[in-house]
């Protein structure tokens, strides 16, 4: 009889004294080779090839995992919960068009591959990104979480005019069992034009009192679902920033206090953060505001627990991130980039308010600096494109997103191109398989260690989870590591350090079997 506690078996394994495959770990030793770069007063540099060997260690049993979302009933919060339950049971609808299959589409995990190597003639041979790892099946997630609204999720499904009503018919009944957890609701933090769905709240104002409630909800959760971890998600609406005041937020010992102290600042957001990092569960902020104060950052880092952020990266931002990288690696000179969105769900409804967008403006608008500041050649230090961000409400088009952009660049000889890019998406099915993937990912760094040479034993990654960047428009890093924006480096991190934790060199475009005789 088959053993339900043992790893299931790879797609591949790897051939190598590098690599050693136990019933519980994969065990790699890697060669992390770099680029030490010393730049001289003369301008000239002094270049060194440096190497250091690592070890890398990966739980290969894939957990029971529960995804909690706060946010759960909005419409990424349903379609995700909707779309994994038709996913799960393979449920078809029909609309005009025909009859259609559930897919995991969007989520670079689940639905995108990988080129593991070439075969003995030289072909490439792909394998699905999420083989390359023992990987939670997002079909297996048990999905649980909170709102300041109480309808249940077929209600808020219905209210979010997401997914199609042949497929809202067959997974209704199972939505309607799932009424979302109270939540917290500091009224000032997200737009006023919320109040009307803030029905459901966690009462009091005693801010410690809240992370001692949210604390609980996780731990009952996951003892009700037999889960052996859970991921908490932030998909709740956007805040407005907190301010940073010193003695408020500063350090974690200061975080703590006002949080004894019910201060004004501190966020819901934050709450939800603070409880999980004092439960050892991951949490990710899905929307653009400053949930992790520097405070935060530091507390999570002095228990060493996973946190990830911040905004999730759907659209335009996703596109922005590829083209501008595509032209100031080619050489051209982006002067302006102009961004119109206008949108219709509550996301949009929010955003209307002025704090509210801010924290979105922010966000959408660091997208390019590290692709800019890589250019000496087309930009002099401190020069940047003017980045203009614009959204508006418009109730009637509801989900469907519409981005309009236009890429104002200089070109050869003082010539000028204008690239304008017209991008309508249903923004809830581009967020909802990141958030997959944010779980996915996040669940898996907390089953992978690492160890160098001058290092007694293993040690996980660090707090702050700067591997999710694909999925994140403002991506969090911890203190003093550049943020890579370019979505190519961002992926290309996350193949290569897969690769790394089973033994294999990084993948190159060398293709050197082919270009010589
Ligand atoms: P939504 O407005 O439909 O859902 C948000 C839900 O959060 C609502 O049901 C609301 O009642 C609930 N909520 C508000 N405050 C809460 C709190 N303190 N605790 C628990 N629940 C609370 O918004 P949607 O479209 O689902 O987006 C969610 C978030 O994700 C927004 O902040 C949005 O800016 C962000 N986002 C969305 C993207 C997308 O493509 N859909 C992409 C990037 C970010
Ligand atoms: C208007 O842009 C609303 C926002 O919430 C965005 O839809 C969302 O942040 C996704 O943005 P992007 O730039 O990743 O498509």
């Amino acid at each position: 009889p088959l053993d339900s506690s043992a790893p299931a078996a790879p797609l591949f394994k790897v051939n190598s004294p590098n690599v050693e495959y136990t019933d519980s770990h994969i065990l790699s030793k890697y060669t992390y080779s770099n680029t030490v770069v010393n730049k001289q007063a003369d301008g000239s540099m002094i270049v060194e090839p440096v190497e250091q060997q690592y070890q890398f260690k990966t739980e290969r049993t894939v957990p029971r995992v529960g995804l909690m979302m706060v946010g759960l009933g909005g419409n990424n919060g349903t379609t995700l919960t909707a779309s994994i339950y038709a996913n799960k049971n393979n449920l078809n609808w029909r609309t005009k068009s025909g009859v259609h299959q559930p897919n995991y589409w969007g989520s670079v995990t689940q639905a995108s591959t990988v080129r593991l190597g070439v075969d003995s003639k030289g072909n490439d041979v792909y394998v699905p990104l999420s083989e390359m790892m023992p990987m939670v099946n997002p079909s297996d997630l048990v999905i649980g979480g909170w709102d300041i609204s109480s309808k249940n999720m077929a209600e808020s499904m219905e209210r979010a005019q997401v997914l199609e009503y042949d497929l809202q018919r067959q997974v209704r009944d199972e939505m309607a069992k799932i009424t979302p957890l109270p939540s917290i609701y500091y009224p000032d933090f997200i737009a006023a034009n919320q109040f009307d769905r803030a029905d459901n709240l966690i009462p009091g104002t005693d801010k410690r009192a809240h992370v001692e409630h949210i604390r609980k909800d996780i731990r009952d959760f996951k003892a009700a679902n037999g889960l052996d971890k859970v991921v908490v998600v932030w998909t709740a609406n956007t805040e407005r920033y907190a301010e940073l005041i010193d003695g408020v937020n500063d350090t974690a010992d200061n975080f703590l206090a006002s949080v004894a102290s019910s201060h004004d600042e501190v966020a819901p957001s934050s709450i939800f953060a603070l409880a999980c990092i004092e439960e050892g569960v991951p949490f990710i902020n899905g929307s653009p505001q400053n949930t992790f104060v520097p405070g935060l950052i530091e507390l999570a880092e002095r228990e060493r627990a996973f946190i990830g952020g911040d905004d999730f990266k759907s659209g335009q931002t996703k596109f922005k991130s590829a083209i501008v990288d595509f032209l100031v690696n080619a050489g051209i000179k982006p002067v302006a980039i102009t961004s119109y969105n206008h949108l219709g769900n509550n996301d949009g409804k929010n955003l209307s308010s002025h704090k509210q967008f801010r924290s979105k403006e922010i966000s959408k608008s660091t997208v390019v600096d590290d692709m800019v500041a890589a250019n000496d050649i087309l930009y002099k230090p401190g020069e940047h494109p003017d980045h203009t961000v614009v959204i508006k409400y418009v109730p009637s088009v509801g989900d469907s997103k519409r981005a309009l952009d236009e890429y104002e660049c200089d070109i050869f000889m003082g010539g000028r191109q204008s690239i304008s890019v017209y991008n309508v998406c249903e923004d809830s099915f581009l967020a909802s398989p990141l958030i997959i993937d944010l779980v996915v990912m996040a669940e898996l760094m907390t089953r992978i260690q690492y160890k160098t040479a001058d290092m007694a034993k293993f040690s996980n990654f660090h707090s702050v989870l700067s591997l999710l960047s694909y999925m994140l428009k403002a991506p969090m890093v911890s203190r003093g590591t550049p943020v890579v924006n370019a979505l190519g480096r961002q992926r290309s991190a996350i193949e290569n350090i897969f690769r790394a934790c089973v033994g294999l060199a990084p993948n190159n475009e060398m293709g050197l079997e082919h270009k010589i005789w």
